[in-house]
């Protein structure tokens, strides 16, 4: 399995650079060898151990980008426990109830969190302990230093490939969040089939630009390039010219982003004067990659992008290959190990080739259930086992995919999925909002951004800045509404139903 195969690097390549982390001042970086990774992520077990941290439990981490998090959910998953990140970006109400359904009995936060986390205890029972780290790595050594790594030489690697070892939060088009358990046979499954397809090689250098507490940064990228005994250049944070410099520079040879990352690249001061044709593999993923962008990064750059398609409950489906063509507008052909069918949402049957439908998919990638979830856990599989992701596309002829929109009510900003009713809930909280309907407008720089359309009650005086701010007290950054539209009513069908495509032709002009 994974873990096993990354614990044969560290014995076998002690000296090699595993990862090399550039903090956001892009000043000094630190160096990790895969000895050095072996030997904090044993200390780091021995001290998650000393905190009673058993096989199943759950233990949370909402920490900025840093090497602290890698040992911690390194460590977290090496003792059979699951790890729960969480981004940064979340409030604290929805920290609360992440930590309260996961019932984390470990917390691992910012400094800056702790005021606001002290009051929450109380309502956590299964909470053991928190640990505020303003990841400065002294505060985390701090932490270890009284362990040694032969504190945890006894300690087997976890063999049950059934066995959770990663929860990643959803939201929905109804009800509350559910976490989605991926289990080490998912990862294992995945990675090898992604090794497979994109020719993952021990001499790559991956340029590491993206958030690690989802799926796409933490697994495809960083356990893809771990998966491999390769090298990682880890940047605290996304900077189009640095990124742009370093890729060229080091030189590096993967590189993975979501849309609006590339778009930044291509517009980034001095960009023209780049090339980046001795990359071996860049791919895009999370969000659609728009015709005009492909292009254009191709003209710019001279490499033709790779894109795919995934989710956060299976890891990654489809690709465009490697060697073959690369085409514009679709995601692909089905990774190894990957079934991938279209079919009529009504009858749930297999449709004909050039006939849009939903996508279907099935293989050992595949997440476990919703935690403690089972009826979400059965509506989101069909009778034969087939995962619905929601996700509308056609299959051509040659077997490649497109995808053609969603079947759910979900819009995908910077790479992040927002669900509108999660918005329209905060809404509704407003005192002067009586009713709402949140949509995704097409944006050149996120794809899509959030836009509200806001009833208010009769007497009621508010303004769009006014919701605004009290949306961004209550929501992540990324799912606060960028405009704010006031109307008298919104358009409902016969069955009282708010017609929101009428209401994008009206606010996405
Ligand atoms: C940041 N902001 C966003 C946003 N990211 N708003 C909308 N959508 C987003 N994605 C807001 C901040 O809250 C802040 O708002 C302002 O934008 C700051 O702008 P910024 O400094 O330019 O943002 P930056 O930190 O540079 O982030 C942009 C980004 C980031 C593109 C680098 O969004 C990013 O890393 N996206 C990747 C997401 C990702 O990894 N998704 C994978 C999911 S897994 P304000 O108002 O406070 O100023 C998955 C499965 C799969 O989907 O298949 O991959």
């Amino acid at each position: 399995m994974f873990l096993d195969k990354l614990q044969a690097y560290c014995r076998t390549q002690p000296d090699k650079t595993a990862i090399e982390f550039v903090g956001e001042g892009f000043g000094e970086s630190e160096v990790v060898s895969y000895g050095d990774l072996e030997r904090q992520v044993q200390r780091t077990m021995a001290m998650l151990r000393a905190n009673g941290v058993q096989p199943g439990d759950r233990v949370a981490l909402q920490l900025p980008k840093c090497l602290a998090f890698v040992y911690l959910h390194l460590a977290i998953m090496r003792l059979g426990a699951i790890c729960l990140p969480l981004n940064t970006g979340y409030p604290m109400r929805e920290l609360a109830y992440f930590l309260e359904d996961a019932e984390a009995s470990l917390f691992f936060a910012e400094g800056s969190a702790r005021s606001s986390v002290m009051p929450l205890l109380a309502r956590l029972p299964a909470l053991r302990s928190c640990y505020f780290l303003d990841c400065d790595e002294n505060r985390f050594d701090k932490l270890i230093e009284p362990f040694k790594p032969e504190d945890a030489a006894g300690i087997a690697l976890p063999a049950d490939r059934n066995a959770t070892c990663l929860m990643i939060y959803t939201s929905g088009t109804t009800g509350r969040p559910k976490g989605a358990e991926l289990t080490h046979g998912n990862l294992t499954a995945n990675l090898d089939s992604l090794h497979e397809a994109w020719g993952w090689q021990n001499d790559d250098v991956l340029l590491h630009v993206l958030p690690i507490f989802h799926v796409h940064g933490l697994v495809v990228a960083l356990h893809g390039a771990l998966n491999a005994g390769a090298t990682t250049i880890m940047f605290e944070k996304f900077d189009p010219a640095r990124a742009l410099d370093r890729l060229v520079r080091q030189p590096c040879s993967v590189f993975m982003a979501v849309p609006t990352i590339h778009r930044r690249l291509v517009d980034a001061p001095g960009a023209g004067s780049v090339s980046l044709r001795h990359m071996r593999l860049i791919t895009s993923g999370s969000d659609r990659l728009p015709d005009d962008l492909f292009q254009q990064f191709e003209e710019m750059f001279g490499y033709r992008l790779l894109e795919r398609y995934g989710m956060s409950e299976t890891g990654m489906n489809l690709s465009n290959p490697l060697h073959g063509e690369r085409r514009v507008g679709s995601v692909g052909l089905p990774l190894p190990g990957v079934a991938v069918r279209i079919v009529d949402p009504e009858t749930e049957q297999p449709v004909a080739d050039g006939t849009v439908g939903e996508v279907q998919v099935r293989g050992a990638n595949v997440f476990k259930g919703y935690w403690r979830q089972p009826e979400k856990t059965a509506a989101a599989f069909t009778p034969d086992g087939w995962l619905r992701t929601g996700d509308l596309g056609l299959r051509e002829a040659d077997g490649y995919f497109t995808l053609k929109g969603r079947s759910k009510d979900l819009i995908i900003s910077g790479g992040y999925n927002v669900y509108p009713p999660e918005v329209e809930l905060v809404l509704a909280e407003h005192p002067a909002v009586a009713a709402s309907a949140v949509i995704g407008c097409p944006d050149t720089e996120w794809g899509e951004r959030v836009v509200a359309v806001v009833v208010p009650h009769a007497d009621a005086a508010t303004t769009p800045a006014a919701i605004i701010s009290f949306c961004r007290a209550r929501l992540a950054g990324y799912k606060t509404p960028r405009q704010v539209h006031i109307v008298s009513a919104l358009p409902r069908n016969a069955m009282g139903k708010i017609q929101k495509a009428q209401l994008r032709d009206e606010f996405c002009g």
